[in-house]
């Protein structure tokens, strides 16, 4: 029992209490240890830029002369920095291999999704290739441009964006250039003697937010659409409680799902030979367990809190990881057992594990070598140390890409997909959609703010939109999956989902729509445009919210200037590190909302946030006369 009643996720409770036992220190011990936040935060005002300094709890200005304000701005514009660069990272890689599909050097993915491609080359402005392998390398050297350029606005935002948000951030100052170059200049800007204007550093901030948009997400969802098929509805199991004591378990972990896709190939002609025996059981983990479960029904076994829990259970023989969200502390629990970590990516690499380079030229060859070291690793479990709770894993519907979540609608609307939902919205049966996004932290119970939030929501008919980490944490609570009861959900957004479930032939959708990763954050700017398109109105009169209740990782930082310039209101469960100057906490939560029609607003408690939340809605639909 932990606050107001809330109950954690017993499974996971239950391992914490096992790794303790076992001398595995895990995310909630090192939080306590090294926790230093504070309800003045002095050390929020610090700067490390120079070796005059550093300037550490800054009152009034740093030794430079630089205002607390402007240590702050650019602090914050460092973080932003850095979390448009791993996605613009990710797009990189994918990028790359989308290339060598298209030129023949790399053979063991192909297009999955042939209106996805046409989409994609049209949607960029492309012309007159004879194959899809020519439109593969010219989309890729599009994507490659729009990374690498020094002038001019990515193709791909000028594809993805509203004409009027293209024309209101040209007329900001913020329409970028390409993210290479975005990315150069933010640190340009940062560096000693540079930029000492707090407004320009966070209008700066909402540049990078453009950029991980456009330069990232679109480009990593749109590409691993094209090669590895646009989701549709699956069904998959969620929870540590996938892992198989009796079976070889393999996890695959990290962002960017190719080289899980050769392991999927690999695990599944293991697993067909009959001779094989024990069989693997094959899991996913953070956002690449996202991914797999969404194109492959793959069952996901843990979020990032989870990641050494899972490794507690002395059950993984092999964690295969590539990019971004790894906790270096599974190395410490791997240690406990015969685990094995492989590493994959050379800007990813951790002591302590075993490097094996992912080169999409050997995709089939090193999915082979990773389930052998897996199957051969097996004979080194000890299994008088597997422990794994005894419930039954969760159940979730997932899939919902914007073109399953269409295809449904128009089931219930035929020729009108849009209109099934808008009708719904402008009678108030919906009264509002809210998109709840990104990670889970360790501040207080396992769960608590986002599922607390996301219940309050649906209590109050708010369709509540999911990617990233708080969506499989909602399906520990059962809020991913189909039952025709509609537990908890408002009685006329419950009306609303039966229709369209018995439209669609089947007994019940969802209480949440699970939409995918982080990068397919860029999925729910295909709902927000079409919705504002179809009603005729700008993004920011549109009933709808964002929240993070839970962000810890930098890239949920770009992702949240981002939602802020598209005219999003943006809740985050967090002040990050701005709360020791007002003047970026006014201009953050207030005056942007001048600027771009969003803004962010800050509160921990669920229950506020959910009142927050369904007020500014409300007001958005009184605005717009529904
Ligand atoms: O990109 S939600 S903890 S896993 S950052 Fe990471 Fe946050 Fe999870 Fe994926 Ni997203």
């Amino acid at each position: 029992m932990g606050k107001e009643g809330f109950v954690a996720d017993p499974a996971t409770m239950e391992m914490r209490k096992r790794a303790k036992e076992l001398g595995i220190r895990t995310v909630w011990h090192r939080y306590k240890e090294n926790h230093a936040r504070s309800k003045d935060a002095p050390f929020q005002a610090t700067c490390t830029t120079c070796q005059q300094g550093p300037c550490v709890d800054v009152r009034r200005t740093g030794v430079c002369g630089m205002s607390r304000d402007v240590i702050i701005a650019k602090n914050l514009v460092s973080e932003t920095t850095i979390g448009a660069a791993a996605h613009v990272g990710h797009a990189r890689r994918v990028t790359a291999i989308m290339k060598g599909v298209g030129e023949g050097s790399i053979k063991g993915y192909s297009v999955k999704d042939t209106e996805r491609l046409n989409e994609v080359y049209d949607g960029l402005g492309l012309d007159g290739a004879k194959s899809d392998n020519e439109k593969l390398v010219e989309i890729a050297e599009t994507i490659q441009d729009d990374i690498s350029k020094l002038n001019g606005a990515p193709k791909m935002l000028q594809f993805r964006s509203l004409e009027e948000r293209k024309k209101l951030w040209e007329e900001k100052g913020i329409l970028i250039d390409g993210g290479c170059t975005e990315i150069m200049e933010a640190m340009n800007r940062i560096a000693m003697g540079m930029d000492h204007d707090m407004e320009n550093l966070l209008l700066g901030a909402c540049r990078l937010g453009l950029v991980d948009a456009y330069c990232g997400m679109h480009p990593a969802t749109l590409i691993q659409d094209i090669l590895l098929g646009v989701p549709a509805i699956t069904k998959v199991k969620t929870n540590i409680t996938v892992l198989n004591a009796d079976r070889i378990n393999i996890v695959l972990h990290g962002h960017k799902p190719f080289l899980s896709d050769a392991v999927i190939t690999a695990v599944e002609e293991y697993n067909s030979d009959p001779k094989n025996e024990p069989k693997i059981n094959l899991v996913g983990m953070c956002c690449t367990g996202m991914e797999v479960l969404m194109r492959k029904g793959i069952n996901f076994a843990g979020d990032i809190l989870q990641q050494e829990l899972v490794i507690a259970t002395g059950a993984v023989e092999l964690a295969v990881v590539e990019i971004q969200c790894t906790q270096p502390a599974i190395v410490d629990a791997a240690a406990h057992f015969h685990t094995k970590i492989v590493t994959t990516d050379p800007m990813a690499k951790m002591e302590g594990t075993t490097y094996i380079e992912f080169m999409p030229e050997r995709a089939e060859e090193i999915g082979r070598q990773l389930v052998k070291m897996a199957v051969e690793n097996r004979a080194n479990r000890d299994q008088s140390k597997v422990y794994i709770p005894d419930y039954e894993p969760s159940e979730m519907l997932a899939g919902f890409s914007t073109r399953q979540l269409v295809a449904c609608l128009d089931k219930a609307k035929p020729g009108d997909p849009l209109g099934a939902l808008v009708d719904n919205i402008k009678n108030g049966n919906i009264r509002g959609v809210a998109a709840v996004i990104g990670c889970v932290t360790p501040r207080d119970d396992y769960g608590y703010r986002t599922v607390t939030l996301i219940k309050e929501l649906i209590k109050n008919d708010v369709l509540v939109l999911l990617t990233g980490c708080v969506a499989t944490i909602a399906s520990y609570w059962d809020l991913l999956k189909p039952d025709p009861t509609y537990p908890g959900v408002g009685r006329n957004l419950a009306a609303v989902m039966n229709a369209i479930a018995k439209a669609n032939g089947v007994e019940a959708v969802p209480p949440c729509i699970f939409m995918g990763a982080c990068v397919d954050n860029s999925r729910l700017e295909e709902v927000l445009n079409a919705t504002a398109s179809y009603l005729g109105v700008r993004i920011d009169q549109l009933p709808v919210a964002g929240s993070a209740p839970e962000y810890i990782a930098e890239k949920a930082v770009p992702i949240g200037f981002w939602t802020v310039a598209l005219g999003v209101f943006t809740h985050i469960g967090d002040q990050p590190n701005v709360a020791a100057s007002e003047r970026a906490v006014k201009w953050l939560t207030e005056d942007v909302e001048k600027i771009f029609g969003g803004k962010f607003y800050v509160e921990a408690d669920p229950y506020k946030s959910a009142e927050k939340i369904i007020e500014v809605i409300e007001e958005k639909r009184r605005a717009l006369g529904i």
